[in-house]
């Protein structure tokens, strides 16, 4: 059933618990009590899916029709390729995709260029499968999650896919309350943004949101998700600025706890002096998690930006290996990024995308639905 939103006023404070890894206690400092009725947020269009990947479509898979129609032969293979990789689609996924395509055209004695071009885009749906297993939040990510969604029925605009709360999940087990997700990213991917973008997600599906600004390297960091918690009426749990991130994310399980929180959003600093550093406090971030809550984090959620291109494949790689990644938002897939970064991903690391992002306003996040997408570039 649908759990809506409640908020207690005048909640009371909880009973604070000393972090252990905290060099020296520092002043909790809270957003303002969020508001009752939430400020308007400026939802004036969301950017779609579709809208996001448009200069992507326009630019490179309409080509590929057109590449098609010309014939079967080494010049389209060979065109093919060129585009594809041009596309961000990355060398190693490229060949292997069109390995196998051209094997499909050969086995199955395929004469049509559509039937040609449909076995592409089932190429390209099928690099996409990726297992959803991982992590233990998010609705299914094929196939229409919406349906299945509590508080959606009616409304149009980005859903957040969780499934927790008590409800039952695949395996019949109760979902994680609070559920934590840790957000990690390297600095300016667009983790803060998308964390915004999230908890505005939660708040409307009804569910109670706490952030916690664990980025504590920029001062402006800290307002930015204070800002970002505002306009989404959520609480935020923050320290002051080169505080001990461990101990903002300590405090603000605790605080998860004690208010009957659904969901906790983690922000984590993109850069420190060294990526060593940085890799090591999120290890330490992790740590603390698990010390509080066992099964957590229940979701890794790794925040790259698509106009990155290849680059975001090796932050994903880097971050993948130092800690266990459970899921990916592209941000920025709007703008000048090319959509061909996606099929890279998917493919290289067999991560599932979570979510896209499509804007800078809190509106623009989209659950990434791999046959939507696809459709979406060849439209
Ligand atoms: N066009 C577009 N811009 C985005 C999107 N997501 C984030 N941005 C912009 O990207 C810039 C960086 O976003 P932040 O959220 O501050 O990134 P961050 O990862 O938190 O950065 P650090 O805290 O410095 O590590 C901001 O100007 C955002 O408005 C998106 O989906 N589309
Ligand atoms: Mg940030």
């Amino acid at each position: 059933m649908v759990r809506f939103f409640r908020r207690k006023k005048g909640a009371e404070e909880e009973a604070s618990e000393s972090p252990p890894e905290a060099e020296a206690p520092e002043q909790v400092e809270e957003a303002a009590e969020a508001p009752e009725a939430a400020e308007p947020v400026d939802e004036e269009a969301p950017k779609s899916v579709e809208q996001a990947v448009e200069r992507t479509r326009r630019t490179w898979f309409a080509r590929i029709g057109g590449l098609f129609r010309r014939g079967l032969d080494d010049e389209l293979w060979a065109e093919l390729e060129e585009t594809l990789i041009a596309a961000d689609t990355g060398v190693e996924t490229t060949v292997k995709l069109l390995e196998n395509l051209k094997e499909r055209v050969k086995e199955e004695n395929i004469r049509e260029p559509e039937q040609a071009q449909e076995a592409l885009r089932e190429e390209l749906l099928s690099i996409l499968d990726v297992d959803s297993r991982l992590g233990r939040l998010w609705g299914p990510a094929s196939g229409d999650p919406s349906a299945e969604l509590p508080g959606r029925a009616g409304r149009t605009g980005p859903t957040t896919g969780l499934r927790m709360g008590g409800e039952a999940q695949d395996g019949g087990a109760e979902a994680p309350k609070p559920a934590v997700v840790l957000v990690i990213g390297v600095n300016g991917t667009g983790k803060t943004t998308s964390i915004g973008k999230l908890a505005h997600a939660y708040q409307q599906e009804g569910r109670k949101v706490l952030l916690a600004a664990a980025d504590t390297f920029r001062a402006a960091a800290i307002d930015q998700l204070k800002q970002w918690g505002e306009q989404a009426g959520v609480d935020v749990i923050a320290h002051q600025q080169g505080g001990d991130p461990a101990a903002v994310v300590f405090d603000s399980l605790s605080a998860a706890e004690s208010r009957d929180v659904d969901v906790l959003i983690i922000d984590t600093a993109g850069r420190l002096h060294t990526k060593v550093n940085l890799m090591e406090e999120m290890r330490k971030v992790n740590r603390i998690i698990q010390r509080k809550v066992p099964d957590g984090p229940h979701e890794v959620l790794l925040v790259l930006d698509a106009t990155s291109g290849q680059n975001a494949l090796h932050q994903a790689k880097y971050f993948t290996e130092a800690l266990g990644v459970t899921g990916i938002l592209l941000a920025k897939l709007d703008g000048t990024a090319k959509g061909g970064v996606v099929f890279a991903i998917c493919d290289q690391l067999r991560i599932p995308v979570r979510f896209v992002g499509t804007g800078e306003k809190a509106g623009d996040l989209a659950n990434f639905e791999p046959k939507q997408f696809v459709d979406a570039l060849f439209a």
